[in-house]
């Protein structure tokens, strides 16, 4: 198994060896210092920017900076990034700073000199996103919650942007008179900004009674035999509950979600962010607490968006696509994805292909972090893991997929 430079160590011993051996290396000082690492989350290190405080959040979502702070939080996930602990990770491995700091020079490409997104004219406003292998999961520091391995995700089709207000309204207006009666107003600071406050279960709904409206087949339904199209209620859905090949909306699983913001980065550079290593605020919208090396330039919420009240979104696609031309990959909204939250089934199953999660858990997977959050909860491969279905958060939103084009 081939992997780029950005995974290649020299240990003290002389020997040399791969990012395997340098996550082994990472993981048992992880260990070690579990205890600490608890304290050190809650303490000093993630305590909240601006936009916490200033929104009158609870004092838990601030000093947390909970990436979902109106959902009610189960038991607090495992985190391996505190500052302290990195340093420990990085004098084991020193290899991975200087791996971070040639990141920078690859990040700092302006817009301008970017690689103009392909054109998709088969389906306007979507990207179509290459089949393949890819590896999932944090190569960088070794999140125990997503550990790397391969995936192989068939060709499908992104929306190439969060799903905007606009959109939400015309569906939900759409839907309402057409058997969707429980379809909420929902959330957006305006028009153009993207659509949030909506919960699991009504964002599946939305993508169905979309396909619905543009008479395409719906991908959920309320039973396995696929016969009652899922329009009310909070139904408990399963994948055998979902039409895969159906040519109607439906929300990302987790891996093509994650295949989708690498953009094509995984063969070539082990990114943290869909374009690169590093995240400033010309590139993203979020909040840069700047106490991790790979935040730079401004600190706080962004400050061409943190205007009247909260939430502080950006119009969709208000900063450069990543190189599958997919918008926001990283910030703005967090965005819901069709999987359960649970430990990667690589580990129970050697068939990684087209992967839909775990079939049990209550929660349902969050990708890409927010307006709200800190640099990394926007990483390609963080993993935000209470997700209630029936939540609805002012920094929670989505985006579509599609299996295949009419
Ligand atoms: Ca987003």
């Amino acid at each position: 198994m081939a992997f780029p430079e950005c995974v290649d160590v020299e240990l003290a011993a002389g020997a040399e060896m791969r990012r395997r051996t340098t996550v082994a290396v990472m993981a048992a000082v992880m260990k070690a210092f579990e205890d600490f690492s608890h304290c050190a989350r809650f303490g000093k290190d993630y305590a909240s920017c601006d936009g916490g405080a200033k929104v009158g959040l609870p004092e838990w979502s601030n000093s947390m900076n909970s990436p979902h702070p109106k959902l009610p939080m189960k038991a607090l996930p495992p985190f391996l990034a505190c500052s302290a602990l990195t340093a420990l990770a990085l004098a084991a491995a020193p290899a991975l700073h200087a791996q971070t700091t040639d990141g920078e020079a690859t990040a700092s490409q302006p817009p301008s000199q970017q690689p103009k997104p392909p054109e998709r004219p088969e389906l306007p406003g979507f990207a179509a996103i290459p089949g393949g292998e890819f590896t999932m999961g944090d190569t960088l520091e070794s999140d125990r919650r997503a550990p790397w391995h391969k995936v192989n995700v068939s060709a499908f089709h992104m929306q190439q942007k969060e799903v905007s207000k606009a959109q939400w309204d015309e569906v939900r207006d759409w839907g309402r008179r057409h058997g969707y009666p429980d379809l909420p107003d929902g959330g957006g600071k305006a028009a153009k900004h993207p659509a949030q406050a909506v919960s699991w279960h009504d964002v599946v709904k939305w993508c169905n009674a979309k396909s619905e409206k543009e008479e395409l087949t719906p991908c959920y339904y309320t039973d396995a035999a696929q016969t009652a199209v899922y329009q009310t209620g909070k139904t408990d859905l399963d994948s055998t509950m979902v039409n895969w090949t159906a040519n109607g909306y439906r929300l990302p699983t987790e891996a093509e979600w994650e295949k989708a913001a690498r953009g094509g980065l995984d063969d070539e550079h082990c990114a943290r962010f869909p374009w690169g290593d590093t995240i400033s605020h010309p590139q993203a919208n979020f909040c840069n607490d700047g106490k991790e090396k790979y935040q730079t330039g401004t600190t706080g919420n962004h400050p061409a968006y943190q205007t009247g009240e909260a939430p502080f979104t950006s119009p969709v696609g208000s900063f450069a696509a990543n190189k599958y031309g997919l918008y926001d990959m990283a910030g703005n909204v967090c965005e819901w994805c069709w999987d359960r939250y649970g430990r990667y089934q690589w580990e129970v199953s050697t068939t990684q292909t087209d992967p839909h999660g775990p079939v049990e858990g209550r929660f349902r997977v969050m990708r890409g972090g927010s307006w709200y959050n800190h640099a990394y909860f926007c990483g390609v491969a963080y993993r935000y893991d209470f997700g209630d279905p029936s939540g609805s958060s002012y920094n929670v939103g989505f985006r579509l997929a599609r299996s295949s084009a009419p």
